[in-house]
């Protein structure tokens, strides 16, 4: 990232027609994190956000609601910006285009866009949809009245109106996705911006004369009756937050390194936006990103339904840090998304959970156990080359993966030396370097695991900052610049510490935790006279559980780390199974008739891990592994891929 030296991140400005629900918070966390790893790796970065509050729309939503659109807006406004400030979103300035100054730059850049003579007056004739807050030509609406994006009504309006070139652009704005393959993530999108150009643009109405909530013209254009249309208004926000047309004093931060924008407004942001600087005479942005829209199990989130996801709620429920995991790391971006409880737990007790919060539990439980808590990095180098630089591999793949927009592979990479620390311990086993007197080793080996963690939790602090925070606090060290530039940037190991206990970062969710249950499939449910198969397996004996009486049993996929015949029994194997804790479990397994031990030996098991111990022939059983058997004899049940020992099955 070396040639830009600036990061100026935005968001959309919200409307504040309604509070923030799971896209809005969507966007923002994503602006989040790439302004967060901007600072970290030393880019001078400016991030914004804020709210859209003139047009149409929000003067008649104030109007029912019996307020002035000010007040209303003022409310709004302060919700949605309680909202970031409790998420710890960390931008730079929040905008309001009520803001004087705003309203200013916009007026400053009517007269500039006019002077350029990209402005003129003329009679609007057609088609306004309210809701999106936009003309379309009549050849555009369904069954000639409704508007094509969001099926509404739309309202004919004839009205006196100034009138952007943007036609004059067409030619200059194909140039500019020509020139620039990365101008509009991901590419696919480009396509689709291209082809609607290549139709042929219009000018464009920017003003409005048929209500009252909106920019004035610039008074020495005198003519009080006009309003500014709300997407220039709205659009120059990213110009006059920098103090365009005010005080210039952090113009120098444009251009905008990325627009993150949701898909359904790429139009305005790919073709109006690019037209309306090149008429200002400015650079245009690197990067216009649009994402997908989130449904909540499988169907569109929507107030008439009541099944809006409240991200509030979801944070508070689930934990805010592992909400921004689960949104980042869930849908690549530019696709669809689909948040349901169910996806969410999962990430949580299996990426999280298992792969990550596992891991630190396992390296604070050796370093107390072996070494009084201390954790030295002196000889990782020596036994454990070949794992460092599969893991500075990977690192090495993230930071472009990032301002590519691939955030999700950006999560997937940071995974891999999560597992490379996970296989280590399995394939090192420190409890039997300890065993065999091999000290220097084992603390090499925890400070391998020590250093793994140390290098996830810089490159994870962007998306998961308290969680990484809590991480690099019990490994001595604070997540800034400086240990980035060391860390990551130079490749450097921890120096030597002692680590801190803290308690589990991730524990299990055992069931949904949001009042508002998953909606029930209606089709599943049995019929109340007629005998469903469902009732029909209840007679048979088959007792019907719900889904927490499933989650109470705890199954996890097992490493059998070693394997003995149980002497004078026929039947047992005594077993030596990781199952991602700090010591393998012992258990007694009566497979003998169709498994040798070596049969077993570094295999992967299904294990039932929460039983009460037992004893078998006198030897302790601390868990259950599954097996199926039928008239042909028994086989295991295996993982189909060679999973993390410990990872959660369910
Ligand atoms: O469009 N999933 O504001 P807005 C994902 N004021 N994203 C969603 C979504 C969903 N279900 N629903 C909405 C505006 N969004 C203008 C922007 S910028 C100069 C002016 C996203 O509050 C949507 O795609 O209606 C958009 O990016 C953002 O929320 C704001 O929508």
């Amino acid at each position: 990232m070396s040639c830009h030296k600036k990061a100026y991140i935005t968001t959309p400005i919200y409307y504040v027609n309604d509070i923030a629900h799971i896209g809005h918070a969507y966007t923002t966390i994503i602006a989040d994190t790439l302004a967060r790893y901007s600072r970290m790796s030393g880019l001078d970065t400016f991030f914004l956000t804020g709210t859209d509050e003139h047009g149409q729309k929000i003067e008649e939503s104030a109007k029912s609601r019996g307020k002035t659109p000010q007040a209303y807006a003022d409310e709004i406004s302060a919700a949605f910006k309680d909202l970031w400030d409790d998420f710890d979103i960390s931008y730079d300035k929040f905008i309001r285009t009520t803001d004087a100054d705003h309203m200013k730059g916009v007026q400053k850049a009517f007269s500039v866009m006019h002077d350029n003579g990209d402005i003129y007056k003329d009679i609007y004739k057609g088609h306004y949809c309210i809701s999106c807050e936009t003309f379309f030509p009549a050849s555009q609406l369904v069954d000639d009245e409704f508007c094509p994006e969001c099926g509404k009504s739309t309202t004919i309006v004839e009205e006196e109106s100034y009138f952007f070139k943007l036609s004059k652009y067409q030619d200059r704005l194909l140039e500019w996705y020509e020139n620039n393959p990365e101008c509009i993530l991901p590419k696919s999108k480009r396509n689709e911006v291209i082809r609607f150009v290549e139709g042929g643009l219009t000018d464009l109405s920017i003003t409005r004369t048929s209500f009252d909530w909106g920019v004035k013209l610039p008074e020495n254009f005198n003519d009080p009756k006009h309003v500014m249309y709300v997407w220039l208004d709205a659009l120059m926000n990213y110009l006059t937050a920098l103090g365009y047309g005010t005080d210039d004093a952090k113009m120098d931060q444009w251009p905008a390194r990325v627009h993150l924008i949701g898909k359904d407004i790429l139009r305005f942001h790919a073709i109006y936006w690019p037209a309306f600087l090149m008429s200002l005479d400015l650079p245009l942005p690197k990067h216009i990103a649009a994402h997908g829209w989130w449904t909540r199990d499988g169907e569109k989130m929507s107030k008439s339904k009541g099944n809006v996801v409240n991200p509030r709620e979801v944070a508070d429920a689930y934990g805010l840090d592992n909400f921004r995991y689960f949104m980042l790391r869930e849908v690549p971006f530019g696709g669809d998304g689909d948040f349901s409880q169910k996806a969410l737990i999962d990430r949580i007790n299996s990426d999280l959970g298992n792969d990550l919060g596992n891991l630190l539990n396992r390296l604070i439980g050796m370093s107390g156990k072996y070494f009084e808590g201390k954790v030295d990095s002196t000889n990782v180098a020596k036994y454990y080359q070949a794992e460092l630089d599969e893991v500075h591999a990977s690192l090495d793949k993230l930071e472009p993966l990032l301002f590519d927009m691939q955030i999700h592979r950006y999560l997937e990479e940071l995974w891999r030396p999560l597992s490379v620390a996970n296989r280590s311990i399995d394939k090192y086993q420190p409890w039997t370097l300890m065993k065999e007197g091999k000290e220097e080793e084992a603390m090499a080996l925890n400070g391998l695991i020590a250093a793994i963690l140390g290098k996830v939790s810089v490159m994870l602090y962007p998306v998961m900052p308290d969680i990484c925070t809590k991480i690099s606090d019990a490994l001595g060290f604070k997540i800034d610049n400086a240990s980035w530039n060391n860390i990551i940037n130079e490749r450097n190991l921890l120096e030597a510490f002692t680590i801190e206990k803290i308690p589990p970062l991730f524990p299990r969710v055992e069931e949904p935790l949001l009042e508002q249950a998953e909606p029930i499939d209606q089709k599943a449910e049995p019929k109340a006279e007629a005998k469903t198969k469902k009732e029909e397996k209840k007679e048979e004996g088959v007792a019907l559980i719900g889904i927490d009486q499933f989650f109470q049993t705890s199954l996890k996929v097992g490493t059998v780390v070693k394997a003995e015949e149980v002497p004078k029994s026929k039947k047992l194997l005594l077993l030596q199974v990781d199952v991602g804790e700090e010591e393998p479990r012992q258990v007694v397994a009566g497979i003998k008739e169709w498994y040798s031990a070596d049969d077993m030996l570094n295999t992967q098991v299904c294990v039932v891990a929460n039983l009460k111990p037992a004893k078998l022939m006198g030897l302790k059983s601390e868990g259950m592994l599954l097996a199926a058997k039928d008239g042909d004899g028994l086989c295991m049940i295996r993982p189909e891929k060679p999973k993390t020992a410990g990872t959660p099955i369910g």
